[in-house]
């Protein structure tokens, strides 16, 4: 009888131990346009796994890939409502919002990935940082995108090549800006949207980098690349400030912190997939046209008038940036 009365208060002990630990643990969700195997999203597993381990299962990010939350435009706004507790997310539709983020993401802006890391891990990005905060917004980290370069359903070897051209951007108008600056027609339109429209011919061509040139299968319906590299647009890891003001100094610590340990992983998935991507169109039947160097400048020349049309905090910005050595 003893016996039994040990084994009953331990089966109380054991569940009311479990329905603690369950109620004390928080979800958070975490929205990803990509899928489950493209970089950013490893990346956003090991920013969740951190966080787990070093909030003994307190803090559960759980990862929602593949658009499950929607297109990027509407969980952005759904972050800045507390709707979505965080995304992953390109610079340039929350440029959109907080258009202080344009700074970023001007054409020709870096040097290489190293400036850029330099800059968003010093100073300058933490001042982005926290601009984000007067939309609601917070920020806890980036990732590594690599370059945009502009693909086509025709051969383009020029930038006189992509006049009067449709392509599709990001809901950016930064982005709208560049490619109305080349003489082509911006099509402004959601990720999830364009291989249909690329196929159906309602445009002519986008730009994105090598990995999400084969991962959206654009590649199959856009067989012309051109190496342009015409911007590096970091990735963003935003959170609604709503939901961040009510966490603890400690636990958003340990959030910054995990979100900062998983770049160095991020940063390995990215340049291994970016090479495989290239390899991998190329494969498949992809024509890659690589402009030389002078070429390449009449693409610099061409979106040059972009920066004149920025007002004077961005080219505040602008300086700070490429004085980073
Ligand atoms: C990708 C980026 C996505 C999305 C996409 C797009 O490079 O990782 O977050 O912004 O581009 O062009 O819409």
């Amino acid at each position: 009888m003893k016996k039994l009365v040990v084994v009953f208060l331990a089966c109380v002990f054991a569940v009311a131990l479990v329905a603690g630990n369950a109620a004390a643990a928080t979800i958070m969700r975490l929205a990803e346009t990509h899928p489950q195997d493209y970089p950013t999203t490893k990346g956003d597993y090991e920013f969740a796994r951190l966080v787990k381990e070093r909030t003994q299962g307190r803090i559960v990010i759980e990862v929602y890939h593949s658009k499950q939350l929607g297109e990027e435009k509407a969980v952005i706004e759904q972050v800045q409502l507390g709707g979505i507790d965080m995304t992953r997310v390109s610079i340039s539709p929350v440029a959109a919002f907080v258009r202080d983020l344009d700074a970023l993401q001007l054409p020709y802006l870096y040097r290489d990935a190293d400036h850029m890391w330099k800059v968003l891990n010093g100073a300058i990005g933490k001042d982005i940082f926290k601009k984000l905060e007067a939309s609601n917004f917070v920020g806890i980290g980036w990732f590594e995108s690599g370059a945009r370069n502009f693909y086509t359903k025709k051969p383009v070897k020029t930038v006189g090549d992509l006049k009067g051209m449709k392509i599709r951007v990001q809901q950016s108008p930064l982005m709208v800006g560049l490619v109305e600056s080349l003489g082509a027609v911006a099509t402004p339109m959601a990720f999830g949207e364009v291989y249909s429209a690329l196929q159906t011919g309602v445009i002519d061509g986008a730009e994105n980098n090598w990995p999400s040139y084969l991962s959206t299968g654009h590649y199959e319906v856009a067989k012309y690349i051109i190496t342009d590299e015409h911007t590096r647009v970091p990735e963003i890891i935003i959170g609604s400030k709503r939901v961040f003001d009510k966490l603890s100094k400690e636990d958003r610590a340990i959030i910054d912190q995990a979100a900062k340990d998983a770049v160095a992983f991020q940063i390995k998935q990215w340049n291994d997939f970016e090479i495989l991507s290239e390899k991998t169109v190329v494969e498949k039947g992809s024509t890659v046209s690589r402009p030389d160097a002078a070429e390449k400048k009449k693409f610099m020349d061409a979106m040059k008038p972009l920066y004149d049309k920025q007002p004077p905090e961005i080219l505040k910005v602008v300086e700070q940036i490429r004085a980073v050595k």
